[in-house]
């Protein structure tokens, strides 16, 4: 390529020392913003890191002070006070006032250096108004400060002492920064983060603002990261699967654990550094992962020979995993440089899982069995998913107008004003057809039924006429292809008895509308119609009531019970004929509606979950407990 660019010497600017730094900030801590200024933090507390990494280190103190300086302590070696060689000054003070100086003394350890981080102490000395570094260390005390990257005072020996580590205090520069005001919840949770990648150090963070304390200690390492990660889940088993392993200069470690939920949650670290571009190590797990599970479930007979492979996704649904690998020469790539370049990452990576990890399956075999049965449920509803859409992509595509032939559809094309009744049982249907205002209401029966298959899986309902139907009517497609906006009714209702039959129809309704439809709910389209429990009749009037309470009220109305007041419990939409269906739960005048939210939609599926799932005494705990309130289970 060419370069016709011509320099003159005043371009050619050979900036030196410090001065490069406070020019061109941006350069070294990537900007000005708070994000800049956190890193100035991290920056300081990665050098205490790496010197717990060497061994040597175990506590690190960070506080931020009320004028937002920084106090980092550690209770390391001490930062060396000699002269240094080359330099003829005080290590210490190479390292604070030399760009690019860190990470050149010691050797051998996981530094981040070159890395995301790593730009050396000096950046953030020459980014602070005050910077001051005391040194405890064979018994003395050494103390030097700068200011703005600059010299103030030489490195003095100021006292003895019994201990030893390092202290840096800074105070960011409000020349430099757009702003000075530390945020404790961005600074806990990295430091958090720092507490779990490196099991064993503990980082107490103190904010004098406002007298906070945290206290960050793991000695699970990442396995405790785990299960923090999955905290409000719930998880498929009780404790996180953890291996670590060494190979050439690589610590490898990694953590995993599934949860009930359908999506996959995968951090992974090189150095400490989070590489939210992933690379070869994460490439690794997930391709380990995926061989390993299949290898255990064709040797154990979960699979068979000729069976299709479970795919990585299927065995990553409901995942939660920490990878973390520390190497001597990390190769940062891609937009942000967060993403492990080392090739021989992915090999390590996968041959420690595959050592550790295939013997832990076999020898927790309940665990394995967990995994295993996750992913398949996961391979089939995937599959009955895959076949749903084709089917109601054909069926748009062939016959586009092709509606159900059980739905007796409205006139109006205007969706907004469009309901459609899901209604449990012919006969009721019957009635709600006859009943409704055929100008925007539709119906659209559902046999009762529908639920008594013994556990039925929700993917196979999917092969359900009924469902299709359903899919089909409402034209906005299911699962990924979902459409909000092509939906042919703005008010989904489900209409049921109010029995066992009738709650369990709206259980599934629910289930599958927040697993496969779930805008519908969010964006508050699905609805609970409430048809009357009594009626009483009295004289040539009747009266309707939707509780228990509401038929006090009425009786004491109507002046008591007496032979002449008749009341009529009903058990099923089928005693209500059209006019009454319409009167009492149709007529938008005089109905109630009750409004689907998304937590009643969760808390469907898992009661669904509870009802079609394995676990047989959860099952029975559930029934018991719901028994007598399962008339109206509270959606
Ligand atoms: F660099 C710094 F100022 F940012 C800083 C360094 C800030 C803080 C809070 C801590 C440290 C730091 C450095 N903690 N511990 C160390 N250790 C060394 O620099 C060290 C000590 C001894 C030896 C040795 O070979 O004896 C080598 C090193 C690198």
């Amino acid at each position: 390529m060419e370069n016709n660019q011509v320099y003159d010497e005043s371009q050619i600017q050979v900036l030196e020392g410090l001065e490069a730094v406070r020019k061109r900030p941006g350069m070294y801590i990537g900007s000005t913003s708070v994000r800049g200024l956190h890193h100035l933090v991290y920056e300081i507390v990665d050098n205490s890191i790496d010197e717990a990494l060497a061994g040597y280190c175990n506590n690190i103190e960070v506080t931020i002070h009320k004028d937002n300086s920084v106090t980092v302590e550690d209770d390391g070696r001490g930062m060396p006070v000699g002269l240094h060689p080359k330099m003829k000054k005080p290590t210490v003070e190479v390292i604070m006032t030399v760009l690019h100086a860190g990470g050149k003394f010691g050797g051998g350890g996981y530094k981040v250096s070159g890395g995301l981080h790593g730009v050396g102490a000096s950046v953030v000395n020459a980014l602070s108004s005050k910077c001051v570094v005391e040194v405890h260390r064979d018994g003395d005390i050494w103390r030097q400060e700068y200011e703005r990257g600059n010299v103030k005072t030489d490195l003095m020996n100021i006292g003895t002492t019994d201990k030893h580590g390092t202290i840096v205090y800074f105070s960011p520069d409000d020349e430099i920064f757009e702003e000075i005001d530390f945020d404790f919840d961005t600074l806990a949770q990295r430091l958090r983060e720092l507490a779990f990648l490196n099991k064993g150090i503990k980082i107490t963070f103190t904010d004098e603002r406002e007298e906070k304390e945290e206290i960050f200690h793991y000695e699970g390492g990442i396995k405790s990261f785990v299960s923090y990660l999955n905290r409000n889940k719930q998880t498929l088993y009780d404790k996180p699967v953890y291996v670590e392993g060494f190979k050439d200069d690589y610590v490898v470690e990694i953590a995993f654990q599934h949860n009930d939920t359908y999506s996959e949650n995968i951090f992974s670290f090189a150095n400490n550094i989070d590489t939210v571009e992933g690379g070869t190590h994460l490439s690794g797990f997930k391709s380990a992962l995926t061989r390993i599970i299949n290898d255990y479930s064709k040797r154990f007979g979960f699979l068979k020979e000729n069976d299709k492979n479970l795919s990585g996704e299927d065995i990553r649904e409901g995942l939660t995993a920490v990878v973390s690998v520390k190497l001597t020469e990390p190769q940062f790539e891609g937009q942000t440089k967060t993403k492990l370049g080392n090739s021989e990452a992915r090999g390590i990576v996968d041959s420690i899982l595959n050592e550790r990890v295939g013997i832990y399956l076999e020898e927790n075999p309940q665990i394995a069995k967990v995994i295993v049965d996750k992913a398949l449920t996961a391979s089939r509803a995937r599959e009955a998913a895959r076949k749903a859409r084709e089917l109601t992509r054909r069926k748009t595509a062939l016959e586009s107008t092709a509606l159900p032939g059980k739905l007796s559809d409205c006139s109006s094309k205007d969706a907004s004003k469009c309901e459609v009744y899901l209604v449990e049982g012919d006969s009721a249907g019957g009635s709600a057809k006859q009943g409704r205002n055929r100008e925007f209401q539709a119906i659209l029966p559902l046999r009762g039924k529908i639920m008594n298959v013994e556990k039925q899986r929700l993917d196979k309902i999917l092969g359900y006429q009924e469902i299709r139907a359903m899919i089909t009517a409402f034209g906005a497609g299911i699962g990924k292809d979902f459409d909000i906006n092509k939906i042919r009714y703005h008010r989904i209702i489900i209409m049921t008895d109010a029995d066992v039959d009738g709650a369990h129809i709206r259980t599934l309704l629910l289930t599958f509308f927040y697993r496969y439809m779930r805008e519908l709910v969010e964006q508050g389209h699905v609805y609970i119609a409430q048809p009357p429990l009594f009626k009483v009749s009295k004289g040539r009037k009747d009266y309707y009531s939707y509780s228990d309470k509401e038929l006090d009220n009425i009786l004491k109305e109507v002046g008591g019970k007496d032979k002449s007041t008749q009341i009529q419990r009903y058990k099923g939409l089928g005693e209500m004929d059209a006019e009454q269906l319409w009167e009492t739960t149709m007529n938008p005048e005089k109905r109630t509606l009750l409004k689907v939210t998304v937590e009643d939609a969760m808390a469907a599926d898992e009661i669904f979950t509870i009802l079609m799932g394995d676990k047989v005494e959860p099952r029975r705990q559930f029934i018991q407990e719901n028994a007598k309130k399962v008339v109206n289970l509270d959606i």
